[in-house]
Formats: structure tokens, C-alpha cells, sequence
């Protein structure tokens, strides 16, 4: 009988942190070994230790994948560093219902949201403590890290969203952030 109880929530959000605690919450890493072809210098991946953490991602996940009406709660911790001269950053992806939209704000650490629309227009926002983004549907997104410590991101999602890693593993991002003269500068990807 739920009429008239009183109860403690089963999950927390530690607002400092980004960390989620709780029952229904998974976490998923990707190493550096997980990551071939992200990066436009596939050589420096390669050489670089392959059990290293590039990012991990926990996630509230209060109904299926797929579930038609539902969301799902993240924080993503996308760890410091380059891959050459490319700022360590997330696969990115175009969501599988290609209309669903998403919402991420910066949490610690500084980055980018790097934005791809259909046509293949490419550009970035800073991510900042505080900051927030809307991502609207037909836009794939990544985050880089362009700090010195871990970049944290939240983010909520339609649980119907799904996730369409095949067109960027085809076609890439239009742009890469690298980093040239120590300023994150987005390059041509084809250049
Ligand atoms: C955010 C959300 C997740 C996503 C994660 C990592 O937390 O957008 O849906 O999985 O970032 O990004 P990616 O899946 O592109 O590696
Ligand atoms: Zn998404």
C-alpha cells in the first residue's frame, strides 16, 4: 500500500561531484583500447598504455532501453590528457531515434560539447561548472576535456534515445579539437 507512506529516495546525486549512488544505476568504462579510430592520430592511441581510462560513464536507468516516455540520468567523467595533439574526449554519437533531444551541464572541470548537425556542420561550446546545454535531436554530440582535471557532465536523455555510434565510425566528426599553441582550436577534419 503506497496511499499516504512517506519515503527516502533510493538514489542520491552528490551535487559537487556529479556521483550517483543508489539502486538502478550502472557504470560502463571505455579504455583507450576501445577507442580505435576515435582519434585522428591513430599511431599515438596505439602506443599509449591500452588499459588506460579515457572516460566512464554512470547512468540511472529507472526503466528499459527503448521504453517508450521514460528517461535516464548520467554523469560522464572524461579523464585529462591528449591522444597527439586531440583533446581526450567521447566517442559521440547521433541519437537512433534521430529527433530525441538531450540536456548536459558542466558539473567540474573545463571542455567542449563538440555539435555535428546532418549536413555535416561542425562546432563546439566551452562546458563549464554551471553551464548548460541543450542538444537538440538531428545534432550528434561529444565531450572533450581541454582541462587539466576530470572533465564531469551531466546529462538526461530520453530512454527511447538509443545511441547511433555507426555514422560517426563511418564518417567521423566534420572537426577535431586540437590543441595548437596550447588553445583548443577546432581543425577541419579533411584537412
Ligand atoms: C552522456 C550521455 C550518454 C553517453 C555518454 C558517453 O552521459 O550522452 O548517453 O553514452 O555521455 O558518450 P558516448 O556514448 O558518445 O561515448
Ligand atoms: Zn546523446
Amino acid at each position: 500500500m503506497k496511499h499516504l507512506s512517506l519515503h527516502e529516495p533510493t538514489q542520491s546525486l552528490d551535487l559537487a561531484s556529479g556521483k550517483l549512488v543508489g539502486s538502478e544505476i550502472t557504470e560502463s568504462r571505455r579504455l583507450i583500447q576501445d577507442l580505435a579510430g576515435v582519434f585522428a592520430d591513430e599511431v599515438s592511441r596505439s602506443k599509449m598504455r591500452q588499459d588506460q581510462l579515457a572516460y566512464r560513464v554512470q547512468v540511472h536507468k529507472p526503466v528499459p532501453d527503448g521504453c517508450d516516455g521514460g528517461l535516464f540520468f548520467g554523469t560522464s567523467y572524461i579523464e585529462a590528457g591528449l591522444v597527439g595533439s586531440e583533446y581526450m574526449m567521447t566517442k559521440g554519437h547521433f541519437h537512433s531515434r534521430i529527433d530525441a533531444a538531450e540536456y548536459y551541464w558542466g558539473i567540474a572541470g573545463i571542455g567542449m560539447l563538440i555539435l555535428m548537425n546532418e549536413s555535416g556542420e561542425t562546432w563546439a561550446e566551452y562546458v563549464r561548472p554551471g553551464s548548460l546545454h541543450y542538444i537538440p535531436g538531428r545534432v550528434a554530440h561529444r565531450l572533450a576535456n581541454v582541462s587539466k582535471d576530470t572533465l564531469v557532465v551531466g546529462a538526461c536523455w530520453p530512454s527511447d534515445a538509443g545511441h547511433d555510434y555507426s555514422t560517426i565510425a563511418a564518417k567521423g566528426f566534420t572537426a577535431r579539437l586540437m590543441q595548437i599553441n596550447g588553445t583548443p582550436t577546432l581543425v577541419d577534419a579533411a584537412i
